[in-house]
């Protein structure tokens, strides 16, 4: 099933015909109503009457995180502070937050693009939903809360935390679907376990987790446990919250709403808009939105482009799963390293579990990289040999991932901390000021 067959099939003429009397549209409204954006305009001489075509979208600036931290608290808003119903801020931990404000329109087109998500993972009114995204000012609760509402499921606001009760009312009130960040649903499948659950209690058929980055092996590890279809579910707070993209049951690439977002695809360093299938730094602009819109969001965020029909028969332009973020990227040794590199070869290798954490540090001039990896009690029993040879084993996997030596330390299952929310993979204790 699909939910809006007429927007999420259009056919591509059509799609580019509504995307650009949008695009028209906004940036007119955002000129006049953001002084933000009239200076940002003005300050490059382009003109609300010089979008004719879908790519003059290129004669736009464009906006970054430093431009909405600096219009702290609300000055991006485009309407009067009464028509926002909703407010939103993103979890940084540097600075200022920046705040997201919602209309009730705005709040209507996120429960769309969620619903469309949720009939994507085969879901629909009967199911039940537990939400163990952050309920507050994070978007991940609210966001999946009002797209179940909108198709009629069942939802539980469970939020985050409390993992006991989390598995409690998973087997308790027969939940279908689960809604989190990948490595709590790793989390709650290793409690699930200790706890002397069966997966034979647990109704779930699927799952749809994001807000952080994780790779295929992560996917086929909790399908294999819960016996789930994992979908990938991306979304950042700046342009709306979860749902800007989501994968269907045929798991090649994320949907992209974009009849509401347009998406571009621009070379990081040279700010060049790239071709399809190319890899680059996401750029998003909200098309329809009308508390807060964006226009040419770098999200730094880094995935490729494919217009091709899906096999679902959604023509929506697909995203790759996000493989890295032109900042999170790590240069070790004057190496691009992406954690999901040395996530990949840890999946590689038997007698590990999926918990790591990476830790970059700075001797003189060189970098040591440390990967902490839980080896599985049975290994740990085992003799020190054992474990030797297997830390050469997984030291030699990831020389070959990403070309550089790192020291491995395998520890005890559970010694590595747990995250309710978005798993710390990365401590890079480098000074790079
Ligand atoms: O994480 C919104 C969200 C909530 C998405 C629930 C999906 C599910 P922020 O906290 O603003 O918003 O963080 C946004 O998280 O720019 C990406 O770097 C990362 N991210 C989000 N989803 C994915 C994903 C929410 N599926 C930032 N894969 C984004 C990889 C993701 N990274």
């Amino acid at each position: 099933m699909i939910w809006n067959e007429k927007y999420e099939c259009m056919d591509i003429e059509s799609k580019k015909e509504l995307q650009l009397r949008r695009l028209q549209n906004i940036v007119k409204f955002v000129y006049e109503n953001v002084p933000f954006y009239k200076k940002h305009f003005d300050e490059v001489g382009v003109k609300v009457e010089d979008i004719q075509e879908l790519k003059d979208i290129e004669k736009l600036p464009f906006t970054t995180k430093t431009n909405l931290r600096e219009a702290y608290p609300f000055a991006m808003f485009a309407v009067d502070d009464d028509k926002i119903i909703e407010i939103h801020t993103s979890s940084g931990t540097t600075g200022k937050p920046t705040v997201s404000g919602y209309t009730e329109k705005d709040i209507n087109i996120w429960a769309e693009i969620i619903a469309r998500g949720i009939i994507m993972a085969g879901g629909g009114n009967k199911d039940i939903i537990q939400n163990c995204y952050g309920y507050g000012l994070f978007t991940g609760g609210f966001g999946v809360h009002h797209g179940g509402r909108k198709v009629g499921a069942t939802l539980i606001p469970i939020s985050a935390g409390n993992t006991k009760r989390q598995i409690e009312v998973m087997v308790d009130f027969k939940s279908t679907i689960l809604t989190c960040t990948p490595s709590y649903a790793l989390y709650l499948s290793e409690f699930l376990e200790k706890e002397g659950y069966d997966y034979k209690d647990i109704n779930l058929r699927a799952g749809l987790f994001g807000a952080e980055m994780w790779t295929e092996e992560m996917r086929k590890e909790l399908e294999s446990r819960f016996n789930i279809h994992a979908l990938n579910i991306y979304g950042l707070t700046e342009i709306m919250g979860p749902g800007i993209a989501q994968e269907c049951l045929a798991k090649d690439g994320l949907h992209i709403s974009d009849d509401h977002f347009y998406p571009e695809i621009i070379d990081p360093d040279n700010l060049e808009v790239l071709e399809d299938g190319e890899k680059g730094e996401l750029v998003l602009t909200t098309i329809t939105r009308e508390g807060m819109p964006i226009i040419r969001f770098r999200t730094k965020d880094l995935t490729s482009l494919n217009r091709e029909k899906c096999g679902c028969g959604r023509t929506t332009v697909r995203m790759s799963r996000i493989t890295g973020r032109t900042d999170d990227m790590l240069k070790i040794r004057g190496v691009m390293v992406f954690p999901s590199q040395i996530e990949k070869s840890l999946f590689k290798i038997d007698g590990l579990t999926p918990n790591y954490q990476i830790i970059v540090t700075r001797e003189g001039i060189l970098d040591e990289v440390e990967v902490k990896v839980e080896a599985t009690a049975e290994l740990f029993s085992d003799k020190i040999k054992e474990l030797e040879k297997l830390e050469s084993k997984i030291a030699k996997h990831i020389h070959e991932e990403i070309g550089l030596k790192v020291n491995i330390t395998l520890v005890e299952p559970n010694i590595l901390p747990r995250s309710e929310g978005k798993a710390v993979r990365v401590i890079d204790k480098r000074n790079f000021n």
